[in-house]
């Protein structure tokens, strides 16, 4: 597969910036930094950049618990966010939703959402709204391997057959939910073979590995657009860091996470793609990694200067007011 440069610069750029997003708001709450509770994505990244690069922003996402990825994959202000993680008044959402409910209508994110499955139900709405609407927008629901066991994740897939709808269920499989294996929990060796079983197809990638996982959510989204219908895709990449930041990950293998971050990691490969077909030389590569960094390390800086919500502030914009 070749892509146009300014493509892969983007795909580049938009890894680059969650894996350095991660890995800044993972120190900055070590260093009791940032209020809540936060789950981080490192490792997952060709995931969402490589779904949210076949979206524009009338498409819509539905995000997780570990949602920071999709939301700068779907086109978030990266500050904003850094903002919200930190409580301000100036956040993405005024502070008032933080890491797990980072939300942005304009570019089509609905929201992350912390009820595991909670999002499948939701882009099955948003495909219906689409459908009803009679345009060509699709909806997609990022989604874990711990969601596919639970009953809003079944009911969603069967509607979305049932009424025909765009919505794409991206299963991303890191292997636990929570502390616990796929091995113990799914009680079936093929989750491709039991989704499609609900009557739409499913492709499955390599999540370290932006081109696949490109290539498979490129041919699901262009079935859900073509077709009004349902599709699915599976990416597996396990996450660096523990479920939740502090979690002393006893479950993990031996050399796991060594083996994780040294083998499986997207911008690594890509990388290194790059240079072996000469698409994108090293400078360039560079200069993007530079630009990335100056970037977060700006985001970090305004987020601890920018105030935090007045008395009155924190009570506003949490019920909507109807009428007069
Ligand atoms: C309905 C529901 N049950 C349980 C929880 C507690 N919980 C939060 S995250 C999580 C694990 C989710 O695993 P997975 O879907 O694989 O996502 P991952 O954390 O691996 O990204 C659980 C059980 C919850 N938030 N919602
Ligand atoms: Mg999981």
């Amino acid at each position: 597969m070749t892509l146009p440069k300014e493509t892969l610069l983007r795909a580049y750029r938009q890894m680059k910036t969650i894996r350095e997003f991660e890995e800044r708001a993972h120190a900055e709450i070590m260093n009791g930094q940032i209020p809540g509770f936060t789950h981080l994505y490192t490792g997952q990244e060709a995931n969402a950049v490589g779904v949210c690069e076949h979206l524009s922003d009338a498409d819509t996402i539905i995000s997780t618990h570990r949602g920071h990825g999709h939301c700068i994959a779907k086109g978030a202000d990266v500050i904003g966010m850094m903002k919200e993680l930190w409580g301000s008044s100036e956040g993405l959402c005024k502070g008032k939703g933080g890491s797990m409910h980072v939300a942005d209508f304009e570019k089509g994110i609905l929201g992350a959402n912390g009820i595991v499955a909670g999002g499948p139900p939701i882009s099955v709405g948003s495909a219906l709204a689409a459908k009803i609407r009679g345009n060509t927008n699709v909806a997609v629901s990022f989604s874990g391997d711990g969601s596919v066991n639970q009953g809003t994740c079944f009911e969603a897939m069967n509607l979305a057959v049932v009424l025909q709808v765009p919505a794409i269920f991206v299963i991303e499989n890191n292997y636990y939910s929570e502390h616990t294996n796929i091995s113990y929990a799914v009680g079936c060796d093929d989750l491709k073979a039991r989704t499609e079983a609900f009557g739409f197809p499913v492709f499955v990638a390599d999540g370290a590995d932006f081109f696949a996982v490109y290539e498979a959510a490129g041919k699901a989204i262009a079935h859900a657009r073509a077709g009004k219908e349902p599709a699915g895709v599976f990416a597996e990449q396990g996450r660096y860091h523990g479920h939740f930041v502090g979690d002393p990950q006893h479950y993990r293998g031996a050399g796991e996470l060594d083996d994780l971050r040294k083998n499986h990691d997207c911008l690594k490969n890509f990388r290194a793609r790059m240079l072996q077909t000469g698409e994108l030389g090293s400078e360039e590569l560079d200069a993007v990694d530079a630009e990335v960094m100056a970037l977060i390390d700006r985001a970090v800086a305004e987020a601890k200067a920018a105030p935090r919500p007045t008395p009155e502030q924190v009570e506003q914009d949490v019920y909507i007011t109807y009428g007069a």
